[in-house]
C-alpha cells in the first residue's frame, strides 16, 4: 500500500513513521508513506497557498492550483491510487471503511487547513470525502495519519504472526473481550478463574460471552443491526432472564 499525503505540515506526518506497527509495516515494505508539501506547487514569489473568501467572511480558504498542482502530481506517480480529502464534512471513518480502504493499491490523502479548500477540487479532482468524527481539527493531518494507521493494521502481515485483526472490536461487530496477564491477583482483583483452566472450548465461550455483555452495556448501539449467532441468542435470552429474577426480587411495585 502506498500513501502519499499532501500536506502545508509534513513534519506532523513523520511522527507517525517513528515508532510501532507503521514503522515495522515500512521496514517491511508492507506499505511507504511519501508527503508532498503543498507549498511546493505554489507559483508566486512568497509560495502563497491561501486566499481570502469570495463573499467576504473570515478566515482564510486554500487556494485551488496549487493544492491541484500537487493532486495531479501525486496521481501521475500513482495512477491507481484513490484519492480522499480529509474533511469534517466527509464520511465518517470507521473499520468497514478501513477495510475497503486497505484493499486498495495506493491512497492519496488530501490534508485541508485553513477554513477549507477551493470547492472546485472537490468537484473534479478527489474521490471521495471523509471524516474521522463530528468535531472540528485545525486540519486534515491528524485525520490522514488516523486512516494510515487503522489501514495499515489491516494489512496481512503487518501485525505480526502473533497477532490477528480479526478479533478486534468493530472487526466483529462486537467490543473485545477483556485481557489479563500475570499476575494473577493484582491489589486484590484475581483473574477470572475460566481463563487460567486450560479449558479452551469454556475460554472461547466466556470470551464471546463478555463480548456480548460489554457491548451491550458500553455500546448497545452495535449491537442494533448485528447479526447474532443462536448462541449468542441463547446467552442473551438467559441474561434477560436472570435480569427480570434480579427486578422482580426488588420490586418498587409494592
Ligand atoms: Cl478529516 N478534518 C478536519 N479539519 N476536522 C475533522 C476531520 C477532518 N474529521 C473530523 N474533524
Amino acid at each position: 500500500m502506498i500513501f502519499t499525503v499532501l500536506t502545508l505540515f509534513s513534519e506532523m506526518i513523520s511522527a507517525l513513521l517513528t515508532g510501532g506497527i507503521v514503522k515495522r509495516a515500512i521496514e517491511y515494505q508492507y506499505i511507504s508513506v511519501e508527503s508532498i508539501n503543498i507549498r511546493d506547487f505554489a507559483k508566486d514569489r512568497h509560495r502563497t497557498v491561501d486566499d481570502r473568501p469570495y463573499g467576504g467572511g473570515c478566515g482564510m480558504v486554500m487556494k485551488p492550483e496549487p493544492v491541484a498542482e500537487a493532486i495531479r502530481h501525486a496521481r501521475k506517480k500513482h495512477p491507481e491510487a484513490y484519492t480522499l480529502l480529509l474533511t469534517p464534512q466527509g464520511q465518517l471513518f470507521n473499520q468497514g471503511l478501513a477495510q475497503k480502504l486497505a484493499d486498495q493499491p495506493g491512497l492519496i490523502l488530501v490534508c485541508g487547513r485553513y477554513e477549507g479548500i477551493d470547492e472546485r477540487i472537490l468537484e473534479h479532482l478527489v474521490d471521495d470525502e471523509l471524516s474521522i468524527g463530528d468535531y472540528v481539527l485545525t486540519g486534515g493531518e491528524l485525520a490522514a495519519m488516523v486512516v494510515i494507521d487503522a489501514v495499515t493494521r489491516l494489512i496481512p502481515g503487518t501485525l505480526g504472526g502473533e497477532y490477528s485483526a480479526e478479533e478486534d472490536s468493530f472487526s466483529t461487530g462486537l467490543l473485545e473481550y477483556p485481557h489479563y496477564t500475570r499476575p494473577r491477583s493484582f491489589e486484590g482483583a484475581e483473574v477470572p478463574e475460566v481463563l487460567l483452566s486450560g479449558n479452551h472450548a469454556a475460554i472461547k465461550e466466556w470470551r464471546r460471552q463478555a463480548s456480548v455483555v460489554r457491548t451491550l452495556l458500553k455500546r448497545p448501539d452495535l449491537l442494533m443491526d448485528k447479526h447474532l449467532s443462536s448462541d449468542d441468542i441463547r446467552f442473551m435470552t438467559k441474561l434477560q432472564k436472570d435480569l427480570k429474577t434480579i427486578m422482580g426480587n426488588h420490586s418498587t411495585a409494592s
